[in-house]
């Protein structure tokens, strides 16, 4: 099935709120030969950025939006069957988005990638404050946190939460990813160097298949 058809359909069921033929299309993409990383990638993530672009312009509702959200969220919730592997590999990731950031999705998507690569992923989801997310770590000692960022606003807290984490932890690799990870990513800030910037699913697979 190709992805650009599946991603427009998608979409319209989103904004008829049909969860039931929206689940449908997700499924028959999986059934022809889709893998679960396209239909992150390639079905779902345009079909939200289309919801993110209308919700701009005024052309729906809010309600409209976060019922898209909604639907996507429960449906990527069903495919725990072929996420969850039979064996990990012992390797431990972190996930949790910045400080006040809400958009969550994104990652859940980055989490389940790993998890499909038999590292266990540790999902913690939005709005994580940072002091927890340092005792969480100190408990679960995993090999990599990974951090998202999708608002341009909550740059300051992303900045603050890397300086926190890197005194907290300066020997555990980060990456982070999100839609306003790549405008910050060039910039002259020292922290940094040390973060691993990941525009995508597919390049954070060839991260994970790079680190094993
Ligand atoms: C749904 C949604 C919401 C929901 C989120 C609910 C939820 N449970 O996540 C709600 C209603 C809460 C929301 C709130 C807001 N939103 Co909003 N939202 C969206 C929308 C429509 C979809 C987000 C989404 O799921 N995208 C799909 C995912 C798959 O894409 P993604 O996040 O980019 O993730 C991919 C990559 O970036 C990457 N990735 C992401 N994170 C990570 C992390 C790692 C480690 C890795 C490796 C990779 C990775 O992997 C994913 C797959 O490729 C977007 C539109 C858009 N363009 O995304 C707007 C959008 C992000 N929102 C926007 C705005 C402005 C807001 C609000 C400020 C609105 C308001 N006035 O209240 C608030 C901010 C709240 C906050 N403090 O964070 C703007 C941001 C613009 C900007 N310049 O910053 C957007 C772009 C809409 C727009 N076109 O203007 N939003």
């Amino acid at each position: 099935m190709n992805s650009k058809i599946a991603s427009q359909d998608y979409l319209d069921y989103l904004l008829k709120g049909n969860r039931k033929n929206a689940n449908q299309i997700c499924n028959a993409y999986l059934n022809n030969s889709g893998t679960i990383k396209d239909l992150y990638e390639l079905v779902m993530k345009p079909a939200l950025y289309e919801v993110g672009n209308l919700w701009e312009q005024n052309k729906i509702s809010v309600a409209s939006e976060h019922l898209a959200t909604a639907i996507t969220e429960g449906i990527l919730n069903t495919y725990y069957p072929y996420i969850i592997p039979e064996k990990y590999n012992g390797k431990k990731v972190v996930l949790a988005c910045v400080n006040k950031e809400e958009h969550q999705v994104g990652i859940k998507m980055a989490a389940d990638i790993f998890e499909m690569n038999h590292w266990e992923s540790h999902f913690l989801g939005s709005g994580f404050p940072t002091s927890e997310l340092i005792k969480y770590i100190k408990e679960t000692q995993p090999n990599l946190i990974a951090i998202s960022l999708s608002v341009y606003f909550n740059y300051i807290a992303f900045m603050q939460m890397i300086i926190d984490l890197k005194t907290a932890y300066p020997d555990i690799p980060i990456i982070a990813g999100g839609q306003a990870i790549s405008h910050f990513a060039d910039s002259s800030f020292d922290e940094w160097n040390d973060i691993t910037f990941i525009t995508d699913l597919n390049q954070l697979e060839d991260y994970i298949i790079q680190s094993k």
